[in-house]
């Protein structure tokens, strides 16, 4: 048995003149509650350290670039490091990230227990626009920030296992996981800001929101045999509901925990990495059932081309 304990931190929500001093105090008593709890990583929400900007429509590059971190750690998050080293936590989390090239990705990282980075991971699914849209009830400018991610969806050893990170939308196409199942990752930590209601058709509610998000990451896990941890940032920004719905997710598809608050909030569990053994080698035996010379369409084309009617 190689069990991890797991601990999902859901932040509430980081108002847009919240600094991140005080976010990275928030995110530091999480991490003192999960050492307490004998956990043995910290997952935080994507894009943790700020409020979620892309909602804002902004021109001007120094206001835009305020959002980013030149550097990780940097001079606010090297009390984070310093604290999960000292507990022996391996963490991940997600940031805007800004390259001395000038480039600029939603990103995610994960640490070992010793604080230091073993993986790196730029969002490759960016949801919403570029451009300001005044038809839609707010803005979710992602395309208008971030560049796609360039590194694809790799997959690192550490804490024993193998472990690898998405963000957010991404967790909405089931090639993301499948990419890292063919690399035998038995553990995905996600983070997600998803605001509550649909800015383009009001009658999306929330209940809604919740299952699509939990589907999604139970169709990734069981169809991967490997465990989904999904952690929220949530609650009211400025007058923008986010949604909660954390969860760490096993590699049957059985959500094991969830969240109960839209706050500050960690989820605890201890995953045996070797639940992974039995779906891997039997019904999600990849080697012994799939049948590659029919899946050529998912990556020779983007969208739909409909067959010829005459074909
Ligand atoms: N947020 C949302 C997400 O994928 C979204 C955007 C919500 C897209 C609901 C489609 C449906 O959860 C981010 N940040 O990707």
């Amino acid at each position: 048995m190689r069990q991890i304990v797991i601990g999902a931190a859901q932040m509430g929500p980081i108002q847009k003149d919240e600094p991140r001093k005080a976010v990275v105090a928030r995110m530091i008593a999480l991490l003192e509650q999960a050492a307490a709890r004998g956990c043995d990583v910290i997952v935080y929400p994507e894009l943790c350290l700020t409020t979620f900007f892309p909602r804002h429509f902004m021109e001007d590059a120094a206001e835009i670039d305020r959002w980013f971190e030149r550097e990780m750690p940097g001079p606010e998050t090297a009390p984070l490091f310093e604290a999960a080293r000292a507990r022996g936590v391996a963490m991940s989390f997600g940031y805007a990230e800004l390259t001395p090239e000038g480039r600029r990705f939603n990103t995610a990282i994960v640490t070992d227990k010793a604080g230091r980075i073993v993986g790196k991971y730029r969002k490759v699914h960016l949801p919403g626009h570029a451009e300001y849209d005044p038809e839609r009830s707010f803005q979710h400018l992602e395309k208008r920030y971030f560049e796609p991610g360039d590194l694809g969806f790799p997959v690192w050893r550490n804490l024993d296992a193998w472990m690898g990170m998405c963000i957010c939308n991404d967790r909405r196409w089931p090639e993301v996981y499948r990419v890292m199942g063919l690399q035998g990752v038995e553990l995905i930590m996600l983070g997600y800001n998803t605001p509550s209601v649909n800015s383009q058709d009001g009658r999306e509610g929330l209940e809604r929101r919740l299952y699509h998000s939990e589907l999604s990451m139970a169709a990734g896990a069981y169809q991967n045999a490997a465990w989904v941890v999904g952690v929220a940032k949530a609650g009211d920004e400025d007058g923008h509901h986010l949604m909660a719905g954390s969860v760490i997710i096993d590699p049957d598809g059985i959500v094991v925990a969830r969240a109960e608050t839209e706050g500050d909030e960690l989820l605890v569990h201890g995953c045996d990495m070797d639940a992974c053994n039995f779906g891997k080698s039997t019904i999600f035996d990849f080697a012994r059932h799939r049948r590659v010379e029919h899946y050529g369409p998912i990556t020779a084309q983007t969208g739909v081309i409909h067959p010829d009617s005459g074909a």
